[in-house]
């Protein structure tokens, strides 16, 4: 991938915004704060941005690094107890970071809960 943004070969899912909450870091809890995030997903990792390609190239502004998800050993679930909101996926990477992604509309955290299972399972079955 290019920190930019742009979509590189090993792209799976492009980028949409979802809403974002980190909860825990290396299992010690966080104080949850949701913001919309531009998120990628890629053969290993998922990534997320402040802004998306287009955004950056509008505003000429730095696209910054991207956070990276590694998603070797990730568990990814669907949870109603970790959030008073609706439509809400946990990620949990092997080493105790967890994450809730969130959609107002049904079908698009959906497709991603299925890509990115998809691509963690193909990651830990070898
Ligand atoms: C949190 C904020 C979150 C809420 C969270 C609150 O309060 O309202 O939106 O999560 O609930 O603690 P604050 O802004 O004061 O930190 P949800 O929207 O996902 O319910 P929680 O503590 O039950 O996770």
């Amino acid at each position: 991938h290019n920190v930019d943004g742009s979509v590189g070969p090993q792209t799976i899912l492009k980028g949409e915004y979802l809403n974002k909450a980190k909860i825990a870091e290396g299992g010690k809890k966080l104080r949850k704060n949701w913001t919309s995030t531009w998120v990628v997903l890629c053969s290993n990792q998922l990534l997320f941005y402040k802004e998306s390609k287009q955004e950056v190239v509008a505003n000429l502004k730095p696209g910054g690094k991207p956070d990276g998800v590694d998603l070797c050993g990730a568990v990814i679930e669907w949870t109603t107890e970790k959030s008073s909101r609706k439509n809400v996926i946990q990620i949990t990477t092997s080493n105790g970071h967890e994450f809730l992604l969130q959609a107002d509309h049904f079908p698009t955290i959906s497709k991603w809960h299925d890509a990115i299972k998809k691509a963690a399972d193909s990651l830990s079955s070898g």
